[in-house]
């Protein structure tokens, strides 16, 4: 079987985005991701019994339809019709109940596959996650309630289920060599389950439309031995003894959810939200909000960008709306998972931005 490599992912040239590093995946021959998951063969049984189906019947067909064309075309302008036959029971009988059998074969077997999909094992109720997708990011909630932004940690050879959720319009969760892809319609939980059984990174998809950013809504997702998993690599934010680290952290944080809105370095030019580059200055050691026009329920005032106003902007950001166009006119959604340590080093990464 011949394998080939799909393209590698563009890489931002600005690094750091969650599909930065992700290898690129063989597919065979057929285009087909090699399966991953110990669970849902039938997707790939189905798919190739579909093709084989088509294939056959559209040589048969269009074999049958070239071969009549020629064989029984007019020899000379004025030749009589050879023949009036006007139907053949046999022939029609068996062309109604050969397609029946073959489509309630497809029946059967994607019906029992789409059971096996939302039977979610025992075993997966046990080790359950949450996926809370926004544009244009996903953010994990693990069994033990730590949480991780654009990559998810699993276990090999543990199924997981995961509880979507969405916090503003339509998003799909999908993750190819796991062959597991769900809708997920805001206000309403859904969930999916996989069984994985290769440790590796794997991306993971939005596969519905859901605005400017829908094709970088993308995580990783890691297969990875008990031990690994034990160590929870996902949930080290730099302890607060290590500014430097915690600005390191708070920068990729940036990049990852709010880079699609927000400039932050000279040559971002995003101008959705505005930017970080001068919302601090600093004086002497300490460092100096910039004085903003912000709308609160209607009503215009004049506040300083300090910490408390950012968090609010960050878990609340309707509270206050900055009043300067075309901010106001764009809107940003809540990111409220955040947990405090991480909006506090994303703080000190917005306060970095005046070192230099
Ligand atoms: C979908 C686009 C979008 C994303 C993503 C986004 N923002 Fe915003 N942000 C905006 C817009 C638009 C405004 C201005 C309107 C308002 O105040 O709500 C804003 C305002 C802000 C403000 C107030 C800024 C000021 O100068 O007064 C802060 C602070 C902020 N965002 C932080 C964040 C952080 C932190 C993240 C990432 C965790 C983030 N934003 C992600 C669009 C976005
Ligand atoms: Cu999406």
């Amino acid at each position: 079987m011949i394998n080939y490599l799909i393209q590698e992912p563009k890489q931002d040239p600005q690094g750091d985005l969650p599909w930065d590093g992700v290898p690129a995946h063989e597919i065979d021959f057929w285009g087909q991701l090699p399966v991953q998951a110990g669970t849902f063969d039938h997707v790939d049984g189905l798919f190739y019994f579909t093709y084989a189906v088509c294939i056959i019947f559209f040589v048969i067909i269009t074999g049958v339809l070239l071969y009549s064309v020629f064989a029984h075309r007019r020899k000379t302008w004025d030749q009589k019709p050879l023949s009036n036959v006007t139907h053949n029971t046999p022939l029609e009988v068996v062309w109604t109940i050969v397609p029946l059998i073959i489509v309630m074969i497809m029946f059967a077997w994607g019906f029992k596959g789409s059971l096996d999909m939302t039977t979610v094992p025992h075993e997966a109720q046990r080790n359950t996650y949450k996926a809370t997708a926004k544009q244009w990011n996903w953010t994990f909630i693990y069994p033990d309630a730590t949480q991780s932004i654009a990559e998810v940690y699993v276990e090999v050879d543990k199924p997981v289920q995961f509880i979507l959720e969405s916090t503003d319009v339509l998003h799909a969760f999908y993750i190819p060599v796991m062959r597991v892809k769900r809708d997920i319609v805001p206000g309403r939980y859904q969930s999916v389950w996989f069984h994985p059984i290769k440790q590796g990174v794997y991306p993971l998809f939005c596969a519905e439309y859901c605005g400017d950013d829908h094709s970088r809504m993308y995580a990783k997702v890691h297969v990875v031995d008990a031990a690994t998993m034990a160590d929870r690599p996902w949930n080290k934010v730099p302890a607060e003894d290590k500014p430097v680290e915690r600005i390191a952290y708070g920068a990729r944080l940036a990049r990852q959810l709010c880079a699609s809105c927000h400039k932050m370095r000279d040559t971002d030019t995003v101008v959705t939200g505005p930017s970080w580059l001068g919302m601090f200055t600093k004086q002497g050691d300490t460092y100096v909000g910039r004085q903003r026009e912000v709308l609160e329920g209607g009503v215009t005032k004049t506040i300083t960008t300090d910490d408390a106003y950012i968090i609010e902007s960050i878990k609340d950001p309707t509270k206050k709306i900055v009043a300067e166009a075309p901010y106001n006119k764009n809107s940003m959604s809540k990111f409220d998972t955040l947990t405090d340590d991480r909006v506090a080093c994303l703080i000190a990464y917005m306060k970095s931005l005046a070192d230099n």
